[in-house]
């Protein structure tokens, strides 16, 4: 059994290995492993048992996260997003009302998460909590509860201009491999069309379907603002210096969907944006929408809060 597994690590390696570019395994592309993906998907507690130790982690850091999606993403979803350890994107957080989730979230700070203005209007702090450092929706990590939270003063229901929220915890977060904090974006930072960018949740999987219990991530593209106020038939309803789109217009068009909200939109590296609204999910012809955290309206608020000094 255990060298069973050992096989099947192996082949992953080498998988893995070209696709990071650490082995050269020429022919490696003309096997077939649709039979050793189901038997590795069969293992994969075992294999991931074997990953997780930190000892194996250092020796093939380049393919771990190779490895791990290996194992993790062969399941496939409606909006094209596949299963992700928490580890991969450290920074997210479900945000719950009681135990409820109701939106995502990014550390921003030991002390901040940055979230959607419209995931903190019906909710009391009192009643707010959130869960960390898992990849599971509705089990592990750890939770905190909220001790403020503050909502964007120029943030417009109606129109959802500068979706912006911040939540404070009451004692700071103890950073580890599944806690760490994301950069924000620098201030009126120019965002690129068609660069690839990495949103993160448990929403939907589809759009009117049921929500993901494992953490998913798909990388999607920023689209450039002439083309989003093209497709929209909500055409009025984009405000370009708070806010971006970012996806794609063919099928299947991977998307955040209801639940993301709130979530991390992710560049290189640093925040750049919040899952904050869109034409349902998924559907090929409206991007989503995300806030644009660059935007000075949005960033001074923010920074203004994170940077002060606490004396609590
Ligand atoms: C929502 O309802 C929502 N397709 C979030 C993102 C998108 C649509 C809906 C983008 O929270």
């Amino acid at each position: 059994m255990v060298n069973r597994i050992f096989l099947l690590l192996l082949v992953l390696i080498s998988v893995c290995g070209e696709e990071t570019g650490m082995i050269n395994a020429g022919k490696a592309a003309d096997i077939d492993y649709s039979d050793i993906a189901g038997e590795a998907e069969r293992h994969k507690n075992d294999i991931l048992k074997f990953l997780n130790q930190t000892r194996v982690q250092e020796k093939y850091k380049t393919m771990y996260k190779c490895l791990l999606s290996k194992l993790l993403g062969s399941t496939r979803r409606i909006v094209s997003g596949r299963n992700t350890s928490i580890a991969a994107v450290p920074w997210q957080v479900s945000l719950r009302e009681k135990t409820y989730p109701i939106c995502g979230g990014s550390v921003i700070t030991d002390l901040w998460l940055l979230t959607a203005a419209h995931c903190l209007l019906r909710a009391r702090s009192s009643e707010l909590t959130v869960r960390l450092a898992s990849s599971w929706k509705t089990h592990g990590g750890e939770m905190y509860d909220v001790k403020e939270c503050f909502v964007h003063p120029r943030y417009v229901s109606k129109t959802k201009v500068n979706d912006v929220g911040l939540v404070r915890l009451y004692t700071p977060l103890r950073f580890t491999e599944k806690v760490l904090p994301i950069k924000l974006v620098a201030r009126e930072s120019r965002l690129l069309a068609d660069v690839p960018a990495i949103v993160s949740g448990w929403g939907k999987l589809q759009e009117g379907g049921p929500s993901a219990t494992y953490l998913q991530s798909s990388t999607i593209k920023t689209v450039a603002m002439k083309l989003c106020k093209r497709t929209g038939l909500d055409r009025n309803a984009i405000d370009p210096p708070s806010m971006f789109c970012a996806g794609s217009f063919t099928q299947p068009s991977p998307d955040a969907c209801q639940g993301d909200s709130g979530g991390p939109i992710v560049y290189d590296g640093v925040l750049i944006g919040v899952v904050s609204w869109g034409l349902g999910c998924a559907r090929g012809n409206f991007p989503g929408v995300y806030t644009r955290l660059s935007h000075p309206v949005i960033w001074d608020w923010v920074n203004g809060y994170i940077s002060k000094k606490e004396d609590s």
